[in-house]
């Protein structure tokens, strides 16, 4: 069975969709867990203004019942509540001149300066269109709401063969958190005291102060996020067909979140410094299981999961939206411009941590899907428990 998610919508449209197909019937949603996601993503330190205006929310549409997935795909719609404030400028059917005019000029007269380091040029060429907004809507990182509300539920179905994932922040611009190469579940307690989704106190101070320095000068900044899963059984992912590589997958996953142009599964890049010897996790053999001496490799070797934690980092350029504009060439008359300004974060750091768990956690669900099958949760339970018994490994 394939899990699969499709996104739809506008940053300043009506609302945000997501529709999951390839969920087992029997799964319990957790409702509190999609909405905490949902408000960990938007209350980041160094966000802009149009985070008081959201108070993002899934209304689910189909495929639950009580709590309760029946098996077919599920919808759900996260509003914009902004959307208010633009109306007929983003409405999907006609409008008239005197509805237009209605709201402000700059939401509705067209846009004909792309802004450096965003999708606005490639994509009026590409699509043929004659106004940047109609490809900054969709390119705009809102969308991420919904890859938010779709990871809950992979987490949902992750929970139930043990497999926890957890997002925290380790640099923002310049300013690094001390590396915990042996971070445990539990560490991530810690999390819940953060402005940032960071781990390190220490390193906050500094990175907060960074944050408030940039937006200080009207700028932005990127930064790195690290991913950690716990509970992955050996065996998720496939070296038998490059498609099926589970470092191929997250690597693509990480990549497909907006602004994100690096990734790194466990120490690779510190790695491809050493020699073999000091790289490669030896094994060892105790209490039933086999287990890795250290994790280098990130939890993940040829290509699939090899029972010790997945650890993948993701680095995020700052983001190209800047008050203080670029230089750019206009789309029509192609003279000199400086770029639209418009309302922007001087980092969504935190909010790539919480994105980038939901992504992973969606790609290890869809490995878990492909691995132990079944259409209803308590058949997967059920061939999960079965690999488990025939395996010489143990969780953790
Ligand atoms: C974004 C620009 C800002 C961000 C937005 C992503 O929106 P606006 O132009 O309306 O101020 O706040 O992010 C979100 C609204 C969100 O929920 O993440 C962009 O251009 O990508």
């Amino acid at each position: 069975m394939d899990l699969q998610l499709v996104t739809s919508g506008q940053s300043h449209g009506p609302g945000i969709v997501a529709v999951v197909s390839g969920l087992p019937a029997g799964l319990h949603v957790d409702r509190d867990r999609m909405q905490c996601d949902l408000a960990r993503r938007q209350a980041g330190y160094g966000r802009s203004p149009r985070q008081r205006i959201e108070q993002d929310t899934a209304e689910i549409l189909g495929g639950l019942r009580h709590g309760t997935t029946l098996g077919g795909p599920v919808a759900l719609i996260i509003a914009n509540r902004d959307h208010a404030n633009w109306g007929p400028a983003m409405s999907a059917w006609p409008v008239t001149t005197d509805e237009l005019e209605s709201v402000a000029a700059r939401r509705w007269r067209k846009v004909n300066v792309p802004r450096p380091g965003h999708a606005d040029l490639a994509g009026v060429m590409k699509y043929e269109l004659d106004d940047v907004r109609n490809v900054l809507e969709r390119a705009s990182a809102r969308e991420t709401c919904a890859r938010v509300a779709a990871g809950a539920m992979a987490k949902d179905l992750l929970a139930a063969v043990g497999i926890e994932v957890l997002g925290h922040v380790v640099q923002v611009g310049p300013v690094r958190a001390e590396a915990g190469a042996e971070l445990a579940r539990e560490d991530f307690a810690r999390r819940a005291d953060s402005q940032l989704e960071c781990l390190d106190p220490a390193a906050e101070v500094a990175m907060l102060a960074a944050i408030d320095a940039a937006r200080a000068d009207q700028d932005t900044l990127g930064g790195v996020v690290e991913v950690r899963a716990f509970g992955c059984p050996p065996g998720l992912g496939s070296h038998t067909e490059p498609r099926l590589r589970l470092d191929a997958r997250l690597a693509a996953a990480a990549l497909a979140i907006q602004a994100m142009k690096g990734v790194e599964i466990g120490d690779g890049f510190a790695n491809a410094a050493l020699r073999g010897s000091q790289v490669h996790d030896e094994l060892s053999f105790a209490d039933d299981s086999f287990r890795r001496r250290s994790n280098r490799a990130g939890g993940i070797e040829g290509g699939m999961t090899n029972g010790e934690p997945v650890v993948v980092r993701i680095a995020m350029k700052p983001l190209p939206t800047l008050m203080r504009p670029l230089r750019t060439a206009t789309i029509d008359t192609f003279e000199d411009a400086t770029a639209l300004v418009e309302r922007s974060d001087t980092t969504a750091i935190a909010a790539a941590a919480v994105v980038a768990e939901a992504v992973v956690a969606f790609e290890l669900a869809r490995c878990v899907r492909e691995k132990f099958g079944g259409d209803s949760i308590g058949d997967l339970a059920a061939a999960h428990r079965a690999y488990l018994d025939r395996i010489p490994w143990t969780p953790a």
